[in-house]
């Protein structure tokens, strides 16, 4: 029986339309599964979408739409943009299947029938977004995830004794330093246990939209209680089928769940606290990455600041898009998106590196030993050139392995492109072209040795990438003439197992070099494809120590400011050779750039005190709330509008004005309003309910 592998990527909620975000976790998962594959292990990588909670039920609402035919069709396009990204999912599992249902209500049962829950009120507030309770603030304060108002909510619920676990959770921590990955988010789980658990309210009773509790059905299940179920019940848990009671035995406990760092408080605490108290095994590794920014900011389907992956896909193909991902973001830290740094690393690493590497090695075998791999001569002496790259290369099996066991994908893949350009190097250097035009006898046994070294390096580079490029690689292979890769045993890979004779399928480029007119391409279905046509961000992620919120609500979305350092801006490591965006078009006369405009920060704020300046009519001091702080300003509005009248009110600010004095109050920014010729000012407003910390642009 050979060693089995059971990974997860979260389930994505169905309350808009994939993006870039969530093909990451699915990209990066899927590597990893193919790459268990390859070594041997009998494997098993769930999907699939979270359906239920109020804010599905509104999202539904909102779109005139029947939730079920509303997460039907959204769920559709998740799986849709799992097999757009090459995602090999052995399950796509779905909150509202009957199977999935099935499963929950068992799990509630196991719970209740060990004790661990009892019926109890809860009066607080609710992040409908996050579904989180927040526990500690006071009525409208803002969800410490989020930033979005909470709402009260004041019910009789069924409550889990989640405080029962306190301490188990801090020995299981302990004992297990795997458990929790990477180490930054350990610690912030460890402390945030240590601050003291509250029993958890798993019920709610004001809406319908999810799965009844076993014999109270004017209650349902908590979303997040339902949705961790999933990584059981898509295996078999609850089932009463043999064969599915049997798969559950086989998989469960997962080798490992994959997850944004916003979601760990669930998986890290929660998760294992209902796996405990039904008594069954805990996951062996929870993984937490960061996020991908788009300009700066988390991109997320309520900033309106997403790419899609169809994007990238339609016009560079998958592997494009899953080698930048995995290359350019340092696995668990955070990294930026950018379509000119895509583009460059296109043309620089699978172009001219790896492409030109594959199709100058094949089309030289073709021409000069009629497409057979020729052997490396036993006659004529090898050079130190020729042992130096068989000596990298079986260093790098090596070394890229550890680097994939240990998730760092990008340093792995780094790694591999070093024999790449090191094999590139060493066909330059040793002219087989110049080679074959000699006449001595040896002429031809030494450009046999040099097409063999550089075949045989390129094999072993396209079986380590296979994985994260799995559909030009496998092309690569099939040139190699060594058929189906997926047969292939990563584990047994080493120099020397290209066979003399070998014949070479047809050999064609793989990754023709793209110009600028490919992020045209991409810019112009974006915008074809995205929804809201004015985007508008809300705050970014806390990344101080100071714009942390307290330990208990912290979880999560905070310990950015180490591992979650905004990389190094992509662009910047684009190669001289990428091609720009192009020159910035000329701005005519009276005109300002979209780059001028930029610089403009624009926010929503929120008042929270106003009063009247002594000795000016016609200035207010205000300390408005923006997301990431509250500020001082002061503002020529009092002729229009009393303090009391403000308190509360949502108004539009320039963030980044310079401070300056006006009757010794220092005012930091500005209040945007409509100056009407001869009357008074107005403020801006919203129709619709923006959160604090929105940007505008
Ligand atoms: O949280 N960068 O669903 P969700 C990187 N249903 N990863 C991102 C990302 C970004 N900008 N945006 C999203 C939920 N993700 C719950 C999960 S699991 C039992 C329930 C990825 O639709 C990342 O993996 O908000 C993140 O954790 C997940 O999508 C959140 O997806």
């Amino acid at each position: 029986m050979s060693e089995k592998f059971y990974i997860t990527t979260p389930i994505y909620y169905v309350n808009a339309r994939p993006h870039l975000g969530h093909a990451y976790t699915t990209i990066v998962c899927d590597t990893i599964a193919r790459r268990q594959r390859m070594l041997g292990k009998d494997t098993f990588l769930l999907t699939g979408t979270d359906e239920h909670g109020v804010n599905v039920e509104r999202a539904a609402q909102a779109a005139g739409r029947d939730p079920n035919d509303y997460v039907d069709e959204i769920a559709a396009a998740f799986k849709a943009m799992a097999d757009g990204v090459g995602a090999t999912y052995d399950k796509f599992i779905r909150t509202t299947s009957a199977e999935h249902k099935r499963g929950v209500q068992a799990l509630f049962r196991v719970l209740r029938d060990n004790g661990f829950i009892y019926k109890g009120a809860y009066t607080g507030q609710y992040c409908v977004h996050d579904n989180l309770y927040v526990d500690s603030a006071g009525p409208g304060a803002p969800c410490p995830t989020c930033g979005r108002p909470t709402e009260t909510i004041s019910e009789e619920n069924y409550f889990f004794k989640l405080s029962a676990f306190e301490d188990q959770l801090l020995k299981y921590y302990q004992e297990h330093a795997d458990f929790i990955r990477p180490e930054t988010r350990r610690n912030e789980v460890m402390s945030f246990v240590r601050g003291g658990l509250r029993d958890l309210s798993i019920s709610r009773s004001t809406f319908k939209w999810g799965i009844p509790v076993p014999d109270d059905p004017g209650h349902v299940i908590y979303v997040w209680l339902d949705a961790l179920s999933n990584y059981i019940t898509a295996i078999g848990y609850g089932s009463d089928k043999k064969e599915e009671q049997q798969q559950f035995e086989k998989y469960w406990p997962a080798e490992l769940h994959m997850i944004g760092k916003e979601i760990v408080r669930f998986h890290c605490v929660y998760w294992p606290a209902f796996l405990l108290a039904a008594n069954l095994p805990l996951p062996k590794t929870i993984m937490a990455h960061g996020w991908i920014l788009f300009e700066q900011d988390k991109m997320s389907k309520s900033r309106g600041n997403i790419v899609r992956a169809e994007t990238i896909i339609d016009v560079l193909g998958v592997d494009a898009l899953r080698y930048f991902l995995l290359r350019e973001i340092v696995f668990g830290h955070d990294g930026s998106f950018s379509f000119d740094a895509l583009v460059g690393r296109f043309n620089s690493d699978l172009a001219n590196d790896y492409g030109n590497l594959a199709s100058r090695t094949l089309s030289m075998i073709q021409r000069y030993f009629r497409g057979e791999v020729p052997y490396p001569s036993a006659t004529v002496a090898r050079t130190a050139a020729d042992n130096a790259i068989q000596e990298e290369a079986a260093r790098t099996i090596e070394e890229c392995q550890r680097l994939f066991d240990d998730y760092q994908f990008s340093r792995a893949l780094e790694c591999a492109w070093g024999v790449i350009g090191a094999v590139n190097k060493y066909i330059v250097e040793n002219e087989p072209w110049a080679v074959a035009e000699r006449q001595e006898e040896e002429s031809r046994s030494r450009l046999g040795t040099i097409l063999y070294t550089a075949a045989e390096a390129l094999r072993i580079v396209t079986a380590l990438v296979h994985p994260v490029i799995p559909e030009s690689s496998s092309r690569i292979w099939k040139q190699l003439g060594l058929g189906d890769i997926n047969k292939f045993r990563l584990d047994q890979l080493k120099w020397g197992q290209l066979e003399l004779g070998t014949k070479l399928g047809k050999v064609e480029p793989v990754f023709p070099r793209v110009d600028k007119t490919a992020i045209e391409k991409m810019h112009a279905l974006e915008q074809q494809g995205r929804a809201p046509v004015v985007s508008i961000e809300s705050k970014k992620p806390p990344s101080t120590a100071e714009a942390r919120p307290p330990v208990e609500l912290a979880m999560g979305q905070n310990g950015v400011s180490k591992a979650g350092q905004p990389a190094k801006p992509a662009a910047a490591s684009a190669p001289a050779a990428a091609p720009s965006a192009g020159p910035a078009a000329a701005v005519p006369e009276g005109k300002i750039s979209i780059d001028d405009f930029l610089k403009v920060e624009m926010r929503v704020g929120q008042v929270k005190a106003a009063e009247k300046v002594k000795g000016a009519d016609r200035l207010l001091r205000l300390e408005v709330d923006i997301g990431t702080e509250v500020r001082q300003l002061v503002a020529g509005i009092a002729e229009a509008y009393t303090p009391e009248q403000l308190i509360g009110r949502k108004v539009v600010i320039v963030a980044n004005l310079a401070p300056r004095k006006l009757k010794g109050l220092e005012s930091n920014g500005m209040i945007v309003a409509a100056s009407v010729e001869g009357g008074k000012p107005v403020l801006t407003g919203f129709l619709e309910d923006v959160p604090v910390g929105a940007k505008l642009k």
